[in-house]
């Protein structure tokens, strides 16, 4: 190892670029920086380890790795880089690495002049993308509760801080910034993994003009968790807003709405039994929530009306259903139903009670049983969060929308929900996984697969890494016609005869042989005995999830009788108006599956992200207790293999970290030489050649292919564009000289 540092050390020092006397003081300072840098973490490497895995000794094992990963953590350096890959492993606790002073220390630095760091990343990313003027996208993943969330907090106050400023900027700044707290509290909750969980994914393009400013941005959330409205887990709450209002609201709000200042008094918060946390402060969250309405346009009426759908939502949880003397629902005397929305009283107690069913020319109400009626209630419920959650979304949008239609480019941030296993799981972590099995694959396109078909094709000597292409899972869920979303669709198409068992049977019959996919009946006499019959159980690129087919079929048509639609059109709740508009085509069309859209959006959210050049951060969960300073070696390794993180560092290792088409290359780096400038006359592969000659570059650190000049490592690229910075500054300086008294 310490040979490999050496080397490189000698590399940089006797590197022609870092050595020609006209090199300005601050490139060589940076330099001495670099070396700074590499050599305090060359004597410090026994005690705080190595800070980019490529430069680990030559022969790289797992055991290697995790020993790294561990030794840094217990010295609380959570981050580490495989190239420009950060990986991140959660601390658990408050470390004092992320004031503004430390995002100063980062700004405008080259990436590996300092220790790693999530700024260090954002840093790189946003000047790549001012230099190149292009997009990016900052790709965030692991599992519940390894710190994704954080992460893309850190990056967007991170730009924040260090984008230019003017007042105008300084308000789209506080936009973005406030727009986080708001979606937190309405999209995130307590799971058993994490207290603050993600039960929406986000994507948001923080918007840029070519001078660096922060000038709009846009989100796209997608398919929030609606079910936890009306029920959770034992262990888990429902989303933070309902808490906060309850704890925190002002007691005329409180008055106005009809509430309790008391959580236990409402049906809908207490079914997990865990309505206080004591990581989680309700009370100051809710000022900070009142405080982000006002910044992003929420004006006193906007805000009225929102926390009248949460308090509505409540209420309606509240409901009670009695069975008459013919055995179906009633709803006499409810004191919930004055606080609903502004519904008249009677509307309501026929849209909860009967359904409404048209039959040639007349409209027939036919009455629920009770069961039926709390189904119905519930489903209401549901619908009312998920629209208004949908609502929240488009008018923050609307509030950070840049009105400025010149060129701009953006980044990107990925944050969704991680992978999650509970002892019991249903529809929604098939959803999450799912979605987690296509970032999977989105990552292994374009780092494993894509890398080494490259190199192939430009004709580039490489020895192929092999790694397992979670392909065959996303198959297997998404395969038209014999996936399982297929087959979940098509037992939604059969009402009154298709249940959720007999989708299970179909399941096993379709696809019963597939190596990942295993039942009760198809499994062998041990793994038998841990599953029920009405389970089925997929082996996920991140490990085992035994799903509960009980509930699919439901959760996936995600009913909403039309009753209940026509009583939230009586409402007098603007919001509610818009998200239950008298045009909204009723049930004689089939809307499309809740999974059915899913994956219709993940489609779409790939384009995207396909569209703009990728970085990664991998974060890791060191341990399940969500303690500091434990370090799980059986859990981390575990994730350090499905995360792909040993293959990604091997294909580093051996492969390059830049490439650029020659004509690209040269026409930015010509100046440097005098036989390329102004023009070069040959190919522009002869081009390059004679620049990288003329610029010293070593056989070793570079690759001619087909179309692309392939350079090992970023330093030799950063030199190359350093050098290139003092020859356009001074070429400036000549010009301005020249031109002076004109
Ligand atoms: V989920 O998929 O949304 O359930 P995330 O988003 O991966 O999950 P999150 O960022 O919410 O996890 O982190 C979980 C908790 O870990 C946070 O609430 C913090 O208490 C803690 N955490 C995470 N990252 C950091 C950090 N960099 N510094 C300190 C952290 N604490
Ligand atoms: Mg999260």
């Amino acid at each position: 190892m310490c040979q490999l540092l050496f080397v490189r050390l000698l590399y940089l020092s006797s590197h022609p670029v870092l050595c020609v006397s006209a090199l300005a003081q601050s490139l060589e300072e940076r330099c001495n920086r670099i070396l700074r840098n590499m050599e305090a973490s060359l004597t410090a490497r026994d005690r705080v380890g190595i800070q980019d895995f490529v430069l680990l000794d030559a022969y790289m094992s797992e055991n290697a790795f995790l020993d790294n990963l561990r030794k840094r953590f217990h010295e609380n350096l959570i981050y580490t880089y495989i190239g420009t890959l950060l990986v991140s492993v959660n601390p658990y606790k408050d470390l004092d690495i992320y004031s503004t002073k430390q995002m100063d220390t980062y700004m405008g630095v080259n990436f590996f002049e300092l220790p790693p760091h999530i700024f260090a990343l954002a840093d790189n990313v946003f000047r790549t993308m001012l230099s190149e003027f292009n997009n990016h996208f900052i790709l965030i993943s692991g599992e519940s509760g390894a710190g994704k969330t954080e992460a893309s907090k850190k990056i967007l106050q991170f730009y924040a801080v260090s984008c230019p400023s003017t007042r105008l900027l300084n308000n789209v700044r506080d936009r973005l910034l406030l727009s986080n707290p708001v979606l937190e509290a309405f999209g995130n909750a307590k799971t058993l993994k994490n207290d603050n969980s993600s039960r929406f994914g986000k994507y948001m393009d923080i918007q840029f003009d070519h001078q660096g400013g922060a000038v709009g941005g846009h989100i796209l959330s997608y398919l929030l968790e609606k079910s936890r409205v009306v029920h959770q887990n034992h262990g888990e709450r429902n989303f933070h807003i309902f808490y906060q209002l309850v704890e925190g609201g002002e007691e005329d709000l409180l008055r106005w709405l009809g509430l309790e200042r008391n959580c236990q008094h409402y049906s809908y918060l207490v079914q997990g039994r865990c309505a206080k946390v004591s990581s989680i402060n309700d009370k100051s969250e809710w000022k900070t929530v009142r405080k982000a309405l006002s910044v992003i346009e929420f004006n006193e009426s906007d805000t009225e009306h929102l926390f009248g759908i949460i308090a509505s939502v409540l209420h309606l949880g509240n409901i009670k259903f009695e069975t008459d003397a013919r055995g179906y629902a009633s709803l006499n005397n409810n004191q919930e139903m004055h606080w609903l929305l502004g519904i008249p009283a009677q509307v309501l107690q026929r849209g909860l009670t009967h359904r409404k069913i048209e039959a040639k020319e007349e409209e027939v109400f036919t009455p629920f049983s009770v069961d039926h009626a709390v189904y119905a209630r519930d489903a209401l419920a549901k619908a009312i969060y998920g629209r208004t959650f949908n609502w929240l979304v488009n008018k923050i949008n609307e509030s950070l929308a840049n009105k400025d239609s010149s060129r701009k480019t953006v980044i990107g941030l990925l944050d969704i929900y991680g992978f999650e296993v509970f002892n019991v799981n249903s529809f929604e972590q098939f959803c999450i996984n799912y979605c987690n099995e296509k970032l999977q694959q989105l990552f292994i396109q374009l780092t494993l697969k894509s890398e080494q078909e490259e190199y192939k094709m430009e004709g580039i000597e490489w020895e192929p890494v092999p790694y397992f292409n979670n392909k065959i899972i996303c198959d297997l869920v998404e395969e038209k016609y014999r996936g399982i979303i297929s087959l979940l669709d098509e037992e939604c198409l059969r009402p009154g005869e298709a249940t959720d068992l007999t989708l299970l049977e179909k399941m096993e019959e379709k696809i019963g042989g597939h190596p990942h996919f295993v039942t009760h009946k198809l499994a062998d006499q041990k793994t038998r005995k841990t599953l029920d019959r009405g389970d089925f159980r997929l082996l996920h690129y991140a490990g085992e999830v035994t799903y509960c087919v009980i509930g699919f079929l439901d959760k996936n048509n995600d009913l909403l009788y039309r009753s209940g639609k026509e009583v939230m059109r009586q409402s007098k709740n603007p919001i509610i108006q818009h998200c239950f508009p008298s045009t909204e085509p009723d049930s004689k069309k089939r809307p499309e599956t809740v999974v059915t859209q899913f994956k219709g959006s993940l489609v779409g959210l790939t384009e995207i992200l396909m569209s703009k050049e990728a970085w990664y951060v991998r974060c890791i969960k060191p341990n399940e207790a969500k303690q500091p300073g434990r370090f799980d070696d059986v859990l981390v390794r575990h994730q350090v293999k499905y995360l792909g993180l040993m293959e990604h560092l091997r294909v580093r290792r051996a492969g390059f970290a830049y490439r650029r088409k020659y004509e690209i290359f040269l026409q930015r780096y010509k100046a440097l030489c005098p036989d390329t400038w102004p023009n070069w006359k040959g190919t522009a592969a002869e081009g390059v050649q004679c620049l990288i000659k003329h610029l010293g570059y070593k056989p070793d650190e570079y690759k001619m292919g087909r179309t692309k000049i392939f350079i090992r490592h970023p330093r030799t690229l950063f030199a190359t564009e350093d050098a290139f910075q003092v020859c356009k500054n001074k070429l400036a300086t000549r010009i301005q000289a020249k031109y002076k008294g004109y």
